[in-house]
């Protein structure tokens, strides 16, 4: 079904990575700005390690894009590895004069060893190399454009962390515009100064005792119009697409959409979003949004909110228990420089699979070969539902 679809490329410490974005409209302002700021936001947040020191991720259009604006054709992005110029003796697409000593000892958590067994590479970076959550700044990336895309119709994603570790900032009642703002400012994205600070300490005390912390962001996407996402397919159903855009992203292991896993503890009447009529606004409205802005896997105009949560890295300096894939002798699992905690740059790689999706259903549901078309499409669309 999808009418927006994209791939990426490359390894954590090969040259460069790519993603190629298919299905923009032509006609889009985009500037290489305005990519680079969710670029640099994935980089930061507390808890991230020595690797972040030595990128500053920017990306170059290779493609689809002509005097800042879309071309309608495929838009191909790539950001350089600024530290491959340190693996060149481990990483070089061509043969290397010495045979790079091998990785053996599987990380437990990690793709090294199912993916060796799969892929049949007994040097484990053969798998850990392309695993790895590198891979996310080019889905940023592609997030971006897509993000682009969406506030042109008025649509805006943000997320901010809610749990990190043990720790959880309490349930707020701010809107979603004060939200925005303040999980802008923080350095975990977290919307309330003091739990950011115990999360903090968190973090501190696992890297201190060479260990690594997961959590939970909240995703929410404001101006969805109702509508987007189908009830007639599987697959067309929204819910599920936010569901395995998320599962997707390295370390996720864990969606809820509105009050999620919540909703199986209480009862009916504590669940369901009553509908009201606002005759002003010629609108439905809801006074809770528990179904967190999707019901039958259509949007209904309320906030899409969907919570998402992320396991602790699995590259510990207080390694597990391996084995050996070349003796089958037991040891420590290898240990790479690593992050600590990275929920709150997973927290903006969030944002960009839920643009991606969003954009995906709107380009869907509104076509149009020009941004000028699509947004014809959605005006008359809006004018249907006033008069609904
Ligand atoms: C990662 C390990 C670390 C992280 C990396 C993801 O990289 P390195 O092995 O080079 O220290 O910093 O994340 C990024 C490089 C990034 O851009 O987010 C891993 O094994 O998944």
């Amino acid at each position: 079904m999808s009418r927006l679809r994209f791939v990426t490329s490359g390894e954590s410490h090969g040259p460069r990575l790519t993603a190629i974005v298919e299905g923009v409209p032509a006609g889009l302002a985009l500037l290489a700005e305005d990519v680079d700021v969710d670029l640099a936001r994935r980089q930061r947040g507390y808890g991230r390690g020595g690797r972040m020191k030595i990128e500053t991720d920017r990306v170059e259009f290779i493609g689809g894009v002509r005097g800042g604006e879309t071309l309608g054709g495929p838009i191909a992005m790539s950001i350089p590895n600024r530290d491959h110029t340190n693996w060149l003796d481990r990483m070089s697409p061509a043969p290397m004069l010495a045979q790079p000593e091998a990785l053996t000892r599987p990380r437990p958590g990690h793709a090294d060893l199912a993916g060796g067994l799969k892929y049949d590479r007994h040097d484990l970076r053969d798998i850990l190399e392309r695993a790895s959550a590198r891979e996310t700044a080019p889905r940023t990336a592609v997030g971006a454009v897509c993000r682009t895309l969406l506030r042109a119709v008025g649509i805006d994603v943000f997320a901010h962390v809610v749990a990190i570790g043990p720790e959880s900032a309490p349930p707020t009642v701010l809107p979603p515009s004060e939200l925005r703002a303040r999980s802008r400012t923080s350095d975990l994205a977290c919307v309330d100064p003091v739990s950011a600070e115990r999360m903090k300490d968190a973090i501190r005390e696992a890297a201190h005792s060479g260990d690594t912390l997961g959590g939970v962001f909240e995703v929410i996407a404001t101006g969805v119009m109702p509508g987007l996402g189908s009830h007639v397919q599987w697959d067309r159903k929204l819910d599920g697409r936010l569901a395995q855009a998320f599962m997707s992203i390295q370390a996720i292991k864990g969606v809820e959409i509105g009050l999620g896993f919540g909703a199986a503890r209480v009862r009916g009447s504590e669940v369901h979003d009553a509908i009201h009529y606002d005759g002003a606004r010629h609108a439905f409205t809801r006074p809770t949004n528990r179904a967190g802005g999707l019901e039958g896997g259509i949007t209904n105009g309320e906030p899409v909110v969907c919570r998402v949560a992320m396991k602790p890295i699995a590259t510990l300096k207080k390694a597990l228990a391996s084995v050996d894939v070349v003796t089958k002798e037991a040891y420590e699992a290898a240990f790479e420089r690593s992050d600590v905690c990275a929920v709150a740059a997973a927290s903006v790689v969030g944002e960009a699979m839920a643009c991606i999706v969003l954009a995906d259903a709107l380009v869907e549901k509104f076509g149009g070969d020009s941004l000028g078309e699509l947004a014809r499409n959605v005006e008359t669309y809006r004018a249907q539902l006033a008069g609904y």
